[in-house]
């Protein structure tokens, strides 16, 4: 039942009412972001604009996963708890005790076969191949606010390999078109994508490291030049690195591109995951990676190891622009391209916008993986407005001293969920969901001095406030309740609750009294 690709995704949000399309002539600088800004922050469908202002035939659709149904649809889900479930319900296999057991055991491992990536000789992406003449300039890439660097991919799903396990890697990472045949390749130095990109840097390094420089020193060397800023690309080793870019992907694939999945878990394999059946791939044409069968655009090219140039500002969804720093670049070598494509893309800006959505399901479906390093996780709501990396409500089952803080370190050392600046830990009759309620008790519970505690550490690329690009410091709140084995031997009052009796009480008499 799964989606094949983009479209057939598109006609189920167009069957259910979920998509809308506008023939009235739009600009792709700017006016798009505006138009889908405002139908973000109102509820609104998804959009499929066929009438882009300059460039006859080009689609844009966008706005794609912005709404709690719409995430839910993506993922063929009546709740997103159902995902969380699934996962749940493979972690809890148990060693079989017997023959009946294992027979029982069969059609999960059935379902299993079921999400791994299949390699199949051809596909839509192939309708169309570019070798000589192609453009990123063909395409209708956004330019969303006034003083962005120029137009910038936002919903690529870019595909690298690990030069070791040889495992593909899916990230989302925009990309600022440069020109024709350029652009910026926005992986930020924490993620995978990055990471093989210095993978190769470390292995140029060791070829390349003249006599007396042990080559482990010399990486060292270099990624301290890639890291933070002070950069001196004319002393990184030369060499090539392959990277594929697929744009309008099914949605289950898209969704992957952004889970924050650990390093050695192909998103491929994600995705086949959600969608219970197997994402087909297809070889590439001028390098050697696999790419969606089914996508609507795939890029082929090449990022030079010794190239970095300025990328940014954009406006990004902390709600204000990112600061321009230097990137590597993609070069184009190879279009394909469905029939029509249709170009899929996203705004960011201040929340809520789409990515909300999709930031809540990974806060729904990470849940149960979290709860594998920190059993005593019992809920974590990420509040829109503290766009995910800056703000994490915890609720945790206490049972000894301090348990708070081993909580907030655990996060701290858990993925990307390092990057999260303000951690707050609260007792498990707390619901993280209702906000009030939290802010109500948090406040109420803390002797600032002794329950705020601060780390430093790797902060996100995002962060415009952090003493340094990518470095910074980070708060936990400690609002759980304090335990005299804790220090704490003042009494602690009890919450203020109208008993059963009166309350029956006055149901009774309610109606008599007027009050509606
Ligand atoms: C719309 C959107 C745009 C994003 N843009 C970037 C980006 O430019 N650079 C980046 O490092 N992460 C970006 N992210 C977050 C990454 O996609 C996310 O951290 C993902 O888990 C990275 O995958 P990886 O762990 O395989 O590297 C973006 C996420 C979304 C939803
Ligand atoms: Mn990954």
């Amino acid at each position: 039942m799964a989606y094949q690709d983009m479209r057939s995704w598109m006609a189920a949000l167009e069957r259910a009412g979920e998509l809308k399309r506008i023939g009235v002539e739009a600009d792709a600088v700017l006016e798009i972001a505006e138009i889908t800004d405002r139908v973000s922050k109102s509820g609104g469908p998804a959009l499929l604009f066929e009438n882009i202002k300059g460039q006859p035939g080009a689609k844009v659709f966008i706005n794609q996963f912005g709404s709690a149904r719409r995430m839910q649809m993506a993922l063929e889900v009546g709740s997103l708890d159902e995902v969380a479930a699934r996962i749940v319900e493979y972690l809890n296999v148990k060693s079989p005790q017997g023959i009946l057991d294992k027979v029982k055991m069969l059609p999960m491992l059935a379902d299993m076969g079921k999400f791994f990536p299949k390699t199949v000789s051809t596909g839509p992406c192939k309708e169309v191949i570019k070798r000589d003449h192609f453009s990123l300039l063909d395409f209708p890439v956004l330019q969303c606010w006034p003083r962005d660097a120029g137009r910038f991919i936002t919903l690529p799903c870019v595909i690298t390999r690990d030069p070791v396990s040889g495992k593909r890697n899916v990230g989302m990472y925009r990309m600022q078109v440069f020109d024709a045949h350029a652009a910026g390749m926005h992986w930020q130095r924490q993620k995978i994508g990055a990471e093989h990109y210095r993978q190769r840097l470390r292995a140029a390094a060791s070829a390349a490291h003249e006599s007396d420089v042990p080559a482990a020193s010399a990486a060292v060397d270099i990624m301290a030049r890639t890291g933070g800023g002070a950069v001196e690309a004319e002393k990184l080793p030369a060499g090539k690195m392959e990277v594929a870019v697929a744009i309008g992907t099914e949605p289950a694939l898209t969704f992957s591109a952004i889970v924050p999945a650990p390093p050695d878990v192909e998103e491929y394999l994600i995705a086949g995951f959600l969608r219970q059946s197997p994402v087909e791939l297809v070889k590439c044409e001028t390098v050697d990676l696999e790419v969606p069968a089914h996508a609507e655009i795939v890029l082929e090219g090449y990022v030079n190891l010794d190239e970095l140039r300025t990328e940014g500002p954009f406006g990004d969804h902390t709600g204000f622009y990112s600061l321009e720093d230097l990137y590597p670049v993609f070069h184009l070598t190879c279009v394909t391209h469905r029939k029509d494509p249709i170009y899929a893309t996203t705004i960011v800006g201040k929340p809520p916008m789409e990515d909300a959505w999709m930031g809540k399901a990974v806060e729904r479906i990470f849940l149960p993986l979290m709860r594998l390093t920190i059993p005593e996780l019992v809920d974590v709501n990420l509040p829109v407005e503290g766009i995910f990396h800056n703000l994490m409500l915890v609720s945790i089952r206490k049972s000894y001293p301090g348990q708070a803080r081993k909580v907030m370190n655990a996060i701290w050392s858990l993925g990307q969920a390092m990057f999260t600046k303000c951690i707050v830990v609260v007792d498990e009759d707390v619901d993280v969901h209702d906000v009030a309620d939290v802010t109500l008790k948090v406040l109420n519970h803390i002797d600032p001095e002794r329950d705020i505690q601060f780390t430093l550490g790797p902060v996100d690329s995002l962060d415009h406030a952090a003493r340094l690009p990518n470095y910074g410091s980070k708060m936990g709140v400690d609002a759980t309740r304090k335990w005299p084995t804790e220090g704490f031997t003042r009494p602690w009052p009890e919450e203020i609750r109208m008993d059963a009796e009166t309350k029956k009480r006055v149901d009774a008499m309610w109606k008599s009294l007027g009050l509606g």
